[in-house]
């Protein structure tokens, strides 16, 4: 094979110039390839030799061996000088600034329910009532016998009750929290002053009502416990809720638990009584219902009637939160978009 040692000097050349050429460590590794690889120049060389006749053979066997381990040296040292290059560069790019502000975690907040519930608990705390709890699941004794409620009252249909299933069939989601003042009457004689704030479960869903929702009752019962000190308490609570110079109305109405009953409306919040949407054109807003315990309640937790008087009021709390913030939508607290509930 004529011009072998030139050849391999042309390649020992070539492959020491695109050594120096190469600008990265993709760009080395190409060239590696191109004398290194199977198809590689090198192996092309070496193939070569065993064609050569022998007393050629030996001596251009050592010149390609030495080639080729110089270029490898030239390559290893080609790519530790490359790698090192673009350590520092990258180092100098991702150095950490530490005067930049640093990315908190978002914060979050209550819920406007969760805030109207603790708004509300916080008022008839300062009116003296003290807070009561009881269990979602009630028996049918608590959350309708002992408040009063006859065997074939509507509200304990089907369609408006969760009924729970249970071997004596007579467990369900309450429906309010007056089950709460009913078992704490029966830890306690009077006077008692509670609230029973809560969640309660009706089946029924459409923009005003959501099988879910939540309450604060109220309980006052002592001697000489007047419907006087009933209106007293609710136009306070209104004026700390609401704010003042709004006006109340007590319209009579109609619970099983208690008599006389009412309900509870104030001046409309949107558009001060003029009337508008919201009150529907009548200026009013009904934000609870009230009235005087039904003396057969006392009857079934064995308070005297004629020795105490009681009052009681029930609110539904989404709907004064609603009323707070002009939300038309009871199913908006409920569906937890980010965008809903990140304005309050
Ligand atoms: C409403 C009306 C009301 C009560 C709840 C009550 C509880 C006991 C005895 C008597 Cl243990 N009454 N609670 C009384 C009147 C009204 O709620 O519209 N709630 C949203």
């Amino acid at each position: 094979m004529p011009g072998a040692s030139e050849q391999i000097t042309r390649l020992l050349d070539e492959g020491m110039a695109a050594i120096a050429a190469a600008r990265g460590e993709s760009d080395l590794l190409d060239a590696k390839g191109r004398f290194f690889g199977k198809k590689g120049a090198v192996s092309a060389i070496l193939k070569g030799i065993a064609a050569l006749p022998a007393e050629e053979r030996k001596a251009v066997g050592e010149m390609a061996n030495r080639a080729r381990a110089g270029l490898e040296s030239a390559f290893d040292a080609r790519l530790s000088e490359i790698r090192e290059k673009e350590r520092l560069v990258r180092e100098g790019r991702e150095r950490i600034d530490v005067t930049l502000p640093g990315r908190g975690p978002m914060p979050g907040h209550r819920h406007p329910v969760s805030q109207t519930m603790s708004d509300i608990i916080s008022v008839f705390r300062r009116l003296g009532f003290s807070v009561q709890g009881g269990p979602d699941v009630e028996t049918d004794y608590y959350n309708f016998e002992a408040l009063n409620f006859p065997p074939e009252h509507p509200a304990r249909d089907m369609q408006d009750t969760f009924y729970v299933e249970s071997a004596a069939g007579d467990l369900v989601l309450r429906t309010h929290t007056s089950p709460i003042q009913i078992r704490t009457m029966e830890r306690m004689k009077p006077p008692v002053r509670i609230i029973a704030p809560g969640t309660v479960y009706r089946s029924d869903s459409d923009i005003t009502h959501s099988p879910m929702f939540h309450q604060v009752e109220g309980l006052a019962v002592d001697r000489d416990i007047t419907m006087a000190d009933l209106k007293g308490l609710l136009t306070e609570f209104c004026r700390m809720t609401f704010g003042p110079g709004k006006p109340l109305r007590f319209r009579p109405s109609y619970f099983p638990f208690t008599e006389p009953s009412a309900e509870v409306d104030i001046r409309c919040v949107i558009c001060g009584g003029s009337g508008c949407r919201v009150c529907k054109e009548s200026g009013w807003l009904e934000i609870l219902g009230a009235g005087m315990v039904d003396p057969s309640v006392f009857g079934f937790v064995g308070y005297d009637p004629e020795e105490y008087a009681g009052f009681a009021f029930g609110m539904g709390v989404e709907r004064i939160a609603m009323l707070r913030h002009g939300i038309s939508d009871i199913r908006l607290f409920f569906e937890n978009d980010i965008r809903f509930l990140s304005q309050f």
